[in-house]
């Protein structure tokens, strides 16, 4: 034969159509894949999220909880959760394509043990008071709208001094963790952790715009609590002292008060303010979020879609799904996203309509 090219390649080339789909099958025995097959979709023109915008109403939910309080007790569950998954997501635990929450309900003399996770977390209260969180060493007490937080690796236990039940949403970077697999966790020899500071310690110690000389800047913000009642009276002197964003409202983030960050590095948060009537132009980023209500009612048309939002009810809004949001009253509306991790890598892009 004097052919150029040798015998074992020659009959392996693809030379007719008919050859085609024998050739696509020894590709896939070699481990091989045609990238123009698939170029399309892993660069595409703009995002296309999987998960899908979707609502939850915390009075629907609610029920639901409260008869897993009855099955299941926190110890046995070790988080007594419902998981709100997205609809394009089952089975997935997740809210957004990158971001997990989850409803916890928690009752009277109940303990949630210790452990600790390279997962951070948050806590947003919902329902009733009694509860608290203990963080790396300090108990931190909740009552509804406050924004707890649980940085990554920090021991942490839940419990319930009350009389009533107690519920709060958890949000946390679960599903990107899994995707980098660096997930660690621990279980804490006791059921709850020692607490060695005193209620208010982080409050006291970070939030007050005082720090040691030799305070170094924390990758999640040393300060475990938010509390409503301050971060109400912020954005209402906000209200009363600034523009409003005609995309955003007015609005307030929850930051580490060493470096000026998101108070966790994989979540943002904030809580916003729309006056009554008031309705943003068209908005879209590249972050995936979730969106709480706190006061007043809502509607925000995401995609074209309407949904419904008052108090306690759940929104997922996925990346780069156009949105407006339109109060019915003065309202206030609590949300994270993954936009931290966007901004650190140089991805997050706006849309401001
Ligand atoms: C977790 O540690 C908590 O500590 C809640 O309350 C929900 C979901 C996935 C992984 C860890 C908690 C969680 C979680």
């Amino acid at each position: 034969m004097n052919t150029a090219v040798p015998n074992e390649i020659a009959q392996a080339t693809p030379s007719s159509a008919a050859g085609e789909s024998l050739y696509y099958e020894q590709l896939a025995r070699q481990n091989l894949a045609p990238l123009w097959v698939s170029l399309s979709r892993l660069v595409p023109e703009e995002p296309r999220p999987t998960a899908r915008a979707y609502a939850w109403r915390f009075s629907d939910a609610l029920p639901y909880l409260l008869e897993a309080g009855e099955r299941i007790t926190a110890e046995q569950a070790e988080r007594r959760v419902l998981v709100l998954e997205n609809p394009a997501l089952q089975g997935q635990s997740r809210v957004t394509d990158t971001l997990y929450a989850g409803l916890q309900l928690i009752l009277p003399g109940e303990v949630a043990p210790a452990h600790r996770h390279t997962q951070s977390a948050l806590r947003f209260a919902m329902h009733g008071c009694g509860a608290y969180t203990a963080v790396d060493g300090e108990r931190v007490s909740m009552a509804p709208g406050d924004f707890i937080i649980t940085p990554a690796w920090t021991w942490h236990d839940h419990g319930n001094v009350g009389d009533s039940p107690v519920v709060w949403l958890d949000g946390l970077d679960v599903p990107l963790v899994s995707f980098l697999h660096s997930g660690f966790r621990q279980q804490h020899e006791d059921a709850a952790q020692t607490v060695h500071r005193a209620e208010g310690e982080s409050l006291l110690r970070y939030g007050s715009g005082l720090l040691r000389p030799d305070d170094s800047k924390t990758s999640s913000s040393p300060l475990f609590k938010y509390s409503y009642e301050r971060t109400r009276a912020a954005l209402h002197l906000i209200v009363r002292q600034e523009s409003i964003d005609a995309h955003r409202g007015y609005e307030v983030r929850y930051v580490n008060p060493t470096n000026g960050d998101p108070a966790l590095p994989t979540i943002g948060a904030s809580m916003r303010l729309l006056p009554k009537s008031y309705r943003t132009r068209p908005y879209r980023s590249t972050d995936g979020a979730v969106f709480v209500g706190v006061e007043g009612r809502l509607r925000v048309t995401v995609n074209g879609e309407p949904f419904f939002l008052g108090p306690q009810d759940i929104l997922a809004v996925p990346g780069w799904h156009l949105h407006q949001i339109e109060a019915e009253d003065e309202a206030v509306f609590f949300s994270f996203s993954d936009a931290p991790v966007h901004q650190k890598l140089s991805l997050w892009r706006e849309d401001r309509q």
